[in-house]
Order: structure tokens, then sequence, then C-alpha cells
């Protein structure tokens, strides 16, 4: 059955409002504005809705799309996999070909020393995971008393209870009681924001330093691990000064603190490098991966798990009781390996750092530079914020805590392109498959709606 044909997109729309709860939606908001878009295709970086609009797609859908849509090849990899064998678990003492291949390939490709893999399906899996098998690993060194993580204000590592708990997202925090103990935040790397007098570099060396002096506030002894994204991406684009990694790196070791990278938006070449460790030179002990791992086509995740915690894990561990139904699902395993033998043959990952990332940074940035209402355009390879601030000058923000980023994004909406807001930072994060004539094409459209807001607002 062609379910597409089959009713109209008013009818879908009424469906959707009586029975569909969307994640991060406001139901009664959404129904009183008439419903959801309803998206039917894709290909490329372009989505067409029910009503036959074509959009641009400049989230790569959820940040994750790093191959563009409608690649055959991932689609008969897939078709295959489903006839040859479409299921069959990993417990028990059994593996599938496409799990081992891409546990292997992953080795090979992340940071030295991450060398074993644990699967799962999304990314609040796998930072769920951590926290099991970080406590596991403590308690396996004889430290059972290394069990708080610290996580970063504005830090998203998804939605399961673990996985907000890891965030540092009030308005999740507050709607359920969390963080469960044992969870606790310091101030992100956000000089825009936070910087105040100090320059980015005085900046960076100053919110390491608070995690410092965290750790030392709850005792080397009752830490088990930091987590951060090399860049904060839900949190608002957020680009750390040089200065901070390499300091927080340094603070982790002194202080035998564990270091987690979730790559789960900066895997997979978004910034022009394989990981965003990569780029900043961290050596994490875990790595979480999913969104590009597969380019959203199918669900899956990883944790990349690195030298003392796997050994540990291996020769002391015993069994670890912890898994998923489809955890290295052949499915999704077979899926990835050939979406990252799609990022290699094509040479994506250096196309986005030599060549169309750098294109994208340079026309956001001329696009921007005097306009009354943006503070700063910033981002690197094809991830890119743009804040829009009351006073360029002062660096003051709008109040209202968001709603100028809405009716921006309202905007891109009505200029068929999208753009998600973060409180009053407009977000970028295209399929690394964008060419120059799209990236031209995509800040037409972003300049288009930046100047209707500032319009709305009276500066222009
Ligand atoms: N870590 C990071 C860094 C993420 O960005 C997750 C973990 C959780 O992954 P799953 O697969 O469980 O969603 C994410 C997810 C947004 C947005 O609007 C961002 C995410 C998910 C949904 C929406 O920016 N990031």
């Amino acid at each position: 059955m062609d379910i597409h044909a089959s009713r109209s997109a008013a009818d879908w729309r009424r469906a959707d409002t009586a029975h569909h709860l969307h994640p991060f939606t406001d139901y009664k908001a959404l129904a009183d504005e008439g419903g959801s878009r309803i998206i039917t295709r894709a290909d490329g970086v372009h989505l067409w809705d029910s009503d036959g609009r074509r959009i641009l797609d400049g989230m790569a859908g959820l940040w994750c799309v790093n191959v563009g849509y409608g690649r055959r090849e991932l689609a008969d990899v897939a078709h295959r996999q489903m006839l040859e064998l479409p299921y069959y678990n990993t417990f028990f003492k059994t593996a599938t070909i496409p799990s081992v291949a891409l546990a292997e390939k992953l080795s090979a490709l992340t940071p030295a020393g991450l060398d074993h893999v644990f699967f799962a399906n999304s990314g609040s899996e796998a930072n769920d995971t951590v926290v099991r098998l970080v406590r596991h690993y403590w308690n396996l060194c004889g430290k059972p008393g290394k069990k708080t993580f610290i996580g970063r204000q504005y830090g998203y590592h998804g939605s399961t209870m673990a996985a907000v708990s890891l965030s540092g997202m009030a308005p999740m925090h507050g709607q359920a009681d969390l963080p469960l103990p044992g969870f606790t935040h310091v101030l992100p790397p956000y000089w825009y924001g936070h910087g105040g007098d100090m320059d980015p570099e005085a900046f960076g060396r100053h919110a390491a330093r608070l995690l410092e002096e965290k750790i030392l506030e709850l005792g080397p002894d009752s830490v088990a691990a930091f987590i951060g994204e090399p860049i904060q991406g839900a949190g608002g684009v957020i680009i750390p000064p040089e200065s901070y990694w390499p300091e927080v790196v340094r603070i982790c070791r002194e202080h035998d603190v564990l270091l987690i990278a979730d790559e789960v938006i900066c895997g997979f070449g978004r910034t022009g490098h394989w990981f965003g460790s990569d780029l900043y030179g961290i050596e994490p002990d875990i790595m979480t991966l999913a969104k590009g791992i597969t380019s959203g086509y199918v669900p899956l995740s990883a944790v990349m798990v690195g030298g003392r915690v796997a050994s540990t894990l291996v020769e002391d561990g015993g069994e670890f009781y912890h898994g998923f139904t489809y955890s290295g699902h052949p499915l999704a395993c077979a899926v990835a390996l050939e979406n990252i033998a799609i990022l290699e043959r094509d040479g994506l990952v250096e196309r986005t750092r030599t060549d169309i990332g750098p294109y994208l940074q340079q026309r956001l940035r001329e696009a921007f530079a005097d306009h009354p209402l943006v503070g700063e355009v910033r981002g690197v390879g094809l991830i890119a914020g743009i804040e829009l601030v009351k006073d360029r000058q002062r660096r003051t923000f709008w109040p209202g805590g968001g709603k100028i980023g809405q009716m921006c994004r309202d905007h891109c909406f009505a200029n068929d392109l999208v753009m998600r807001a973060v409180r009053d930072t407009m977000v970028l994060a295209p399929p690394l498959v964008i060419t120059r004539d799209e990236v031209d094409d995509l800040v037409e459209r972003a300049t288009r709606a930046i100047d209707a807001t500032a319009r709305d607002l009276g500066v222009m």
C-alpha cells in the first residue's frame, strides 16, 4: 500500500494531532497552530513536505544526515542485509558479521587506544551505558567512592534518566526531579555568554579551572568522570577557546578522573575531522558515537572504550550485566559500514575541512559582519552558530529567553530553510555533501530570515 497517496495531507495532520506525542513539543500549542508540517521525501540536502514545498535542510535532520538524503548505496546494503540476516543478537556468545566488522572498523577510525566497542541504539543509550560501565570500572579498581559525574551547563547527552542527569539543561531537570544523585555540572566554555571582560583564551583556561575547583571541592576520590561534547551542539554551538581542552585533559589526568568525549554530533566529519577529539587533541578514555555513524538512516550508537577501562573490564570484570536486544543490530551495523565507506570514498571529511566548511564559515561571516542583530558568527567545518543579540558592542541579550530565536526560526520556515534556534542562537549543521551553490542559497535564505526578524524588532 502506498500510504502517501492514501489520505490527504490535512487528514494526516489531524491524525497526528489526535494520536502522536512528539518529542520536545508543547502539544497544545502545536494543535492550536494547526499541527505538524509533514515531511514526505528527501534528496541530497533538500526535504519536501506534503504541500509539495522544497525545503533546504540546514540541520541535516537533527545534526545527523552527514552523507545527505537519498543514498541508494545505503538502501541497497539494508535490503541485502534484511534478506541475508535481518536480526540476530550479540548476547550469549554469538556475534554477526556486520557487528564484528564495524567494531573493527571503529577501532581503527577512532583515536589511538579506543579499541573496544559496546553497541546501543541511540546517543542516550550510549551515554547511559557509559554511566553503568564507569561505575563498574571504579568498583573493579577498588575505588567504589569514585561515583560522581561532572557535566556542563547547556551540555546535552540525551533524554533517558542518566543522560538527562549528565546533561546541563535546566528545564529538563525541572520536569523529572533530576539530576539523579551523583551528577553535577560546571560552567561551559561559552565565552560570548559568560566571558565578561576576559579575552577568550583566558576565559577558556578559567572555565577549565572551574572544573578543577569542582573536582577539589567534591574530592578527587569521589569523582568518576567528566563528560563533554568537543563542541556543544544542542547547547548553542559553543566553540571552546583553544586553551580549554588541553587544560581539561591535564586536569582529568592529574586527578585521575576519566574523560568522556560525547562525539554524537561532532563525530563522522562534522568539524572537518573524523572526530571533534581529533580537532582539539583530546585523548578520551571513552567516546560515545551515534547520529553520523549511520547518517541517521537507521538507529545505532556505540561506546568506544579505551586502554585501562577496557583492559580492566575484560581482565577483571566478570560478566557485565548490561545490553540491549538490538546491541550490534546487523542491519544497523551493515548500514554504518557502508556509510563510513561513503564518507571515505567521497572524501567528505577532508572536503569539509579544506573546502566546503571554510566556504560556509566565510560566507556566514561576510553576510553578518555588520548586521545590527548579529553579535557573533562562530563555527568550524559544517557546524555554525549565529548569535542574535540586543547590543553588539556590550554583548547583551534580548529579554524573553529565546523568543527572538523562535521568531527567526519561523521566518526560516517561511523561507523554506531549516535553521534551528537554541535560545537566541541560530544553529546550522547541513549535510556534508552540500555544494557551494547550495551554501549560497542557504546564506541567502538565512539572511532574509534574520533581516525579517530585525525588522520585526525595529532594529533594521
Ligand atoms: N549526545 C549529544 C551530544 C547529542 O547531541 C545525544 C547525545 C542523544 O542522542 P539520541 O540519539 O538519544 O537523541 C544527542 C542528541 C536538537 C537535538 O534539537 C539534539 C539532539 C537530539 C534531538 C534534538 O538540537 N542531540
